[in-house]
């Protein structure tokens, strides 16, 4: 009688069980691996790949730069999984139990940054048209590998690959962020930090708010007192800082070995207060007024009907310029209240030339539009629809970063110790759900050069406050630069995110977690 009973409970028992333990072991769908940005087309071959501690990566061709990424990905493959992969330089067919990198044309669809990352049960293979191709995908690599990451369990942990091809490539060129170092200043590690975190989303440019009414944070060794004086200080009247030019080469090196442009910008005429207060001559007065450490905007102007101002414009600039290897040079533009439109529709046109003289292009906030803008020059969107139109009617294009969308100041609701609301309270699904050509009506995609996630620091003192703020609202605006919008949707994204609670934990990310995203810590 006994025995009757425990046979069908056992059955029943094992039954419960069996559909727990298949799950797990059901490692071998890439396409349900959760990588942000999402990648354009994902096949499944339905097995997986075993990465074993001998495994070794083989580059092909003898280039220092190919050399480099195979590096990069030994290095993040030692952090993840412990394992010494060696660099070999590849010959022939690819064979069993390694990782292989090559550049190859055969698929142009690829671009500049895209990839394509086939994983059989014997290998896997990345391949890109060019290496800033390559290390995108290995971003990939690095994101599957994590997702699977168990840190407690890492010692005996059997490292799987699901098989299948990745093809992957962005719908936009710029997909960048913005980091204001003027409002509160942040030293070179903070900023390599934020480098580290823009790479692993795939994103490629980090804007650098030089200077402000509170700060200026460049070395300029013709005008020294710029930096001595003006970055002396910051809002709330801490002891701010400034870069000197080898820091700020390291941070611009720094991202260019993570594949990543810095556009640094220079602020003006308005929000400059830091530079009048350095030096007399630039005010139409003389006079140098205090430093200031408030949190008001739109006071002060170069005095632009003094030659003298051009002088320190061109001297800035060119030092800059020697500083930039990318092609962009932010002039600002923005919030001019304290200059008549007379003065500023000159002084921006004089400006631009001034830095297609150094050779770059401009980007200025939307206002730059009120000029004639040059070929070239680019109007970053943030508030004013009617100056968006402006730009795009003047043949010039955009970079959009709506303020209620990708200001990553914006507290995300009334309850976010940090931030400001002044445009709207941004949370983390309204930061994703939006397409960068519909804010302004009429724009096709060539008007667009891609978008930029804007963090203004009036409120931010630490890379813990910046975290914060950033995540997780970052990977949604990688998202939306890479991936088709026809192809996002905010229920199936949000699932995604909610994974990489995993990467936020392994990389000590301080985030938001926000109620909207079902986090699986
Ligand atoms: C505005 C203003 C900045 C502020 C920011 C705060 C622009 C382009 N100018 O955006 O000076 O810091 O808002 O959200």
């Amino acid at each position: 009688m006994r025995q009757n009973f425990i046979v069908p409970a056992l059955l029943i028992l094992i039954m419960m069980v069996l559909p727990a333990s298949c799950k797990k072991e059901t490692l071998s769908d890439l396409s349900k691996e959760s990588i942000i940005p999402k990648p354009v087309s994902v096949a499944s071959t339905g097995d997986y790949f075993v990465l074993k501690h001998k495994c070794k990566i083989f580059v092909y061709g003898e280039s220092d730069e190919m050399k480099q990424i195979g590096q990069y990905l030994a290095q993040k493959l030692k952090s993840l999984t412990g394992y010494e992969a060696e660099i070999k330089t590849a010959s022939g067919e690819p064979w069993s139990g390694n990782i292989f990198l090559e550049l190859s044309d055969v698929n142009e669809e690829l671009g500049d940054e895209g990839y394509e990352l086939t994983i059989t049960k014997q290998l896997v293979k990345l391949t890109a048209v060019k290496p800033a191709g390559l290390y995108r995908g290995v971003q990939t690599i690095r994101q599957i590998l994590t997702s699977d990451a168990d840190t407690a369990s890492k010692k005996n942990k059997i490292w799987k690959i699901a098989t299948g091809t990745i093809t992957d490539y962005p719908v936009y060129a710029y997909r960048g962020a913005m980091l204001d170092v003027s409002r509160h200043f942040f030293g070179v590690d903070d900023v390599k930090k934020v480098i580290d975190y823009l790479a692993f989303y795939k994103m490629n440019v980090l804007h650098l708010g030089l200077s402000n009414d509170q700060g200026w944070r460049i070395e300029i060794k013709s005008w020294p007192n710029l930096a001595l004086h003006g970055g002396s200080t910051q809002v709330g009247g801490g002891k701010g800082g400034y870069y000197t030019q080898d820091q700020y080469a390291d941070i611009v090196k720094y991202a260019q070995e993570n594949y990543i442009t810095i556009v640094p910008e220079i602020d003006m005429p308005g929000h400059t207060n830091a530079a009048l207060a350095s030096y007399p001559e630039l005010n139409c007065d003389g006079k140098t007024p205090e430093l200031y450490t408030g949190t008001e905007v739109g006071f002060s102007t170069l005095c632009t009907n003094k030659e003298i101002t051009y002088k320190f414009i061109d001297d800035v600039i060119r030092e800059l310029a020697a500083m930039t290897p990318g092609p962009y040079i932010h002039i600002g533009g923005d919030e001019s209240h304290a200059t008549k439109i007379e003065d500023y529709i000159p002084f921006v046109n004089r400006v631009q030339d001034i830095v297609a003289k150094h050779g770059k292009q401009v980007i200025g906030w939307d206002e730059i539009a009120l000029s004639t803008l040059k070929p070239g020059s680019v109007a970053q969107y943030w508030a004013d629809v009617a100056n968006a139109k402006r730009a795009v009617s003047q043949g010039a294009k955009l970079l959009m970063s709506p303020a209620v969308k990708a200001y990553l100041d914006m507290q995300y609701d009334s309850t976010t110790p940090l931030g400001l609301h002044w445009a709207a309270y941004v949370e983390v699904d309204s930061a994703y759900i939006w397409d960068p050509l519909t804010l302004v009506e009429g724009l096709r995609k060539e008007n667009i050069i891609g978008i930029e996630a804007a963090l203004w620091t009036e409120t931010l003192t630490n890379l813990d406050e910046i975290e914060y703020m950033v995540f997780p609202r970052l990977p949604g605006h990688a998202e939306i630069g890479w991936t088709p919008t026809a192809m996002r949707e905010w229920d199936e994204y949000k699932l995604r995110l909610a994974d990489h609670a995993r990467h936020f934990k392994a990389m000590d990310i301080n985030y938001y977690k926000s109620k909207k995203v079902p986090w699986a810590e």
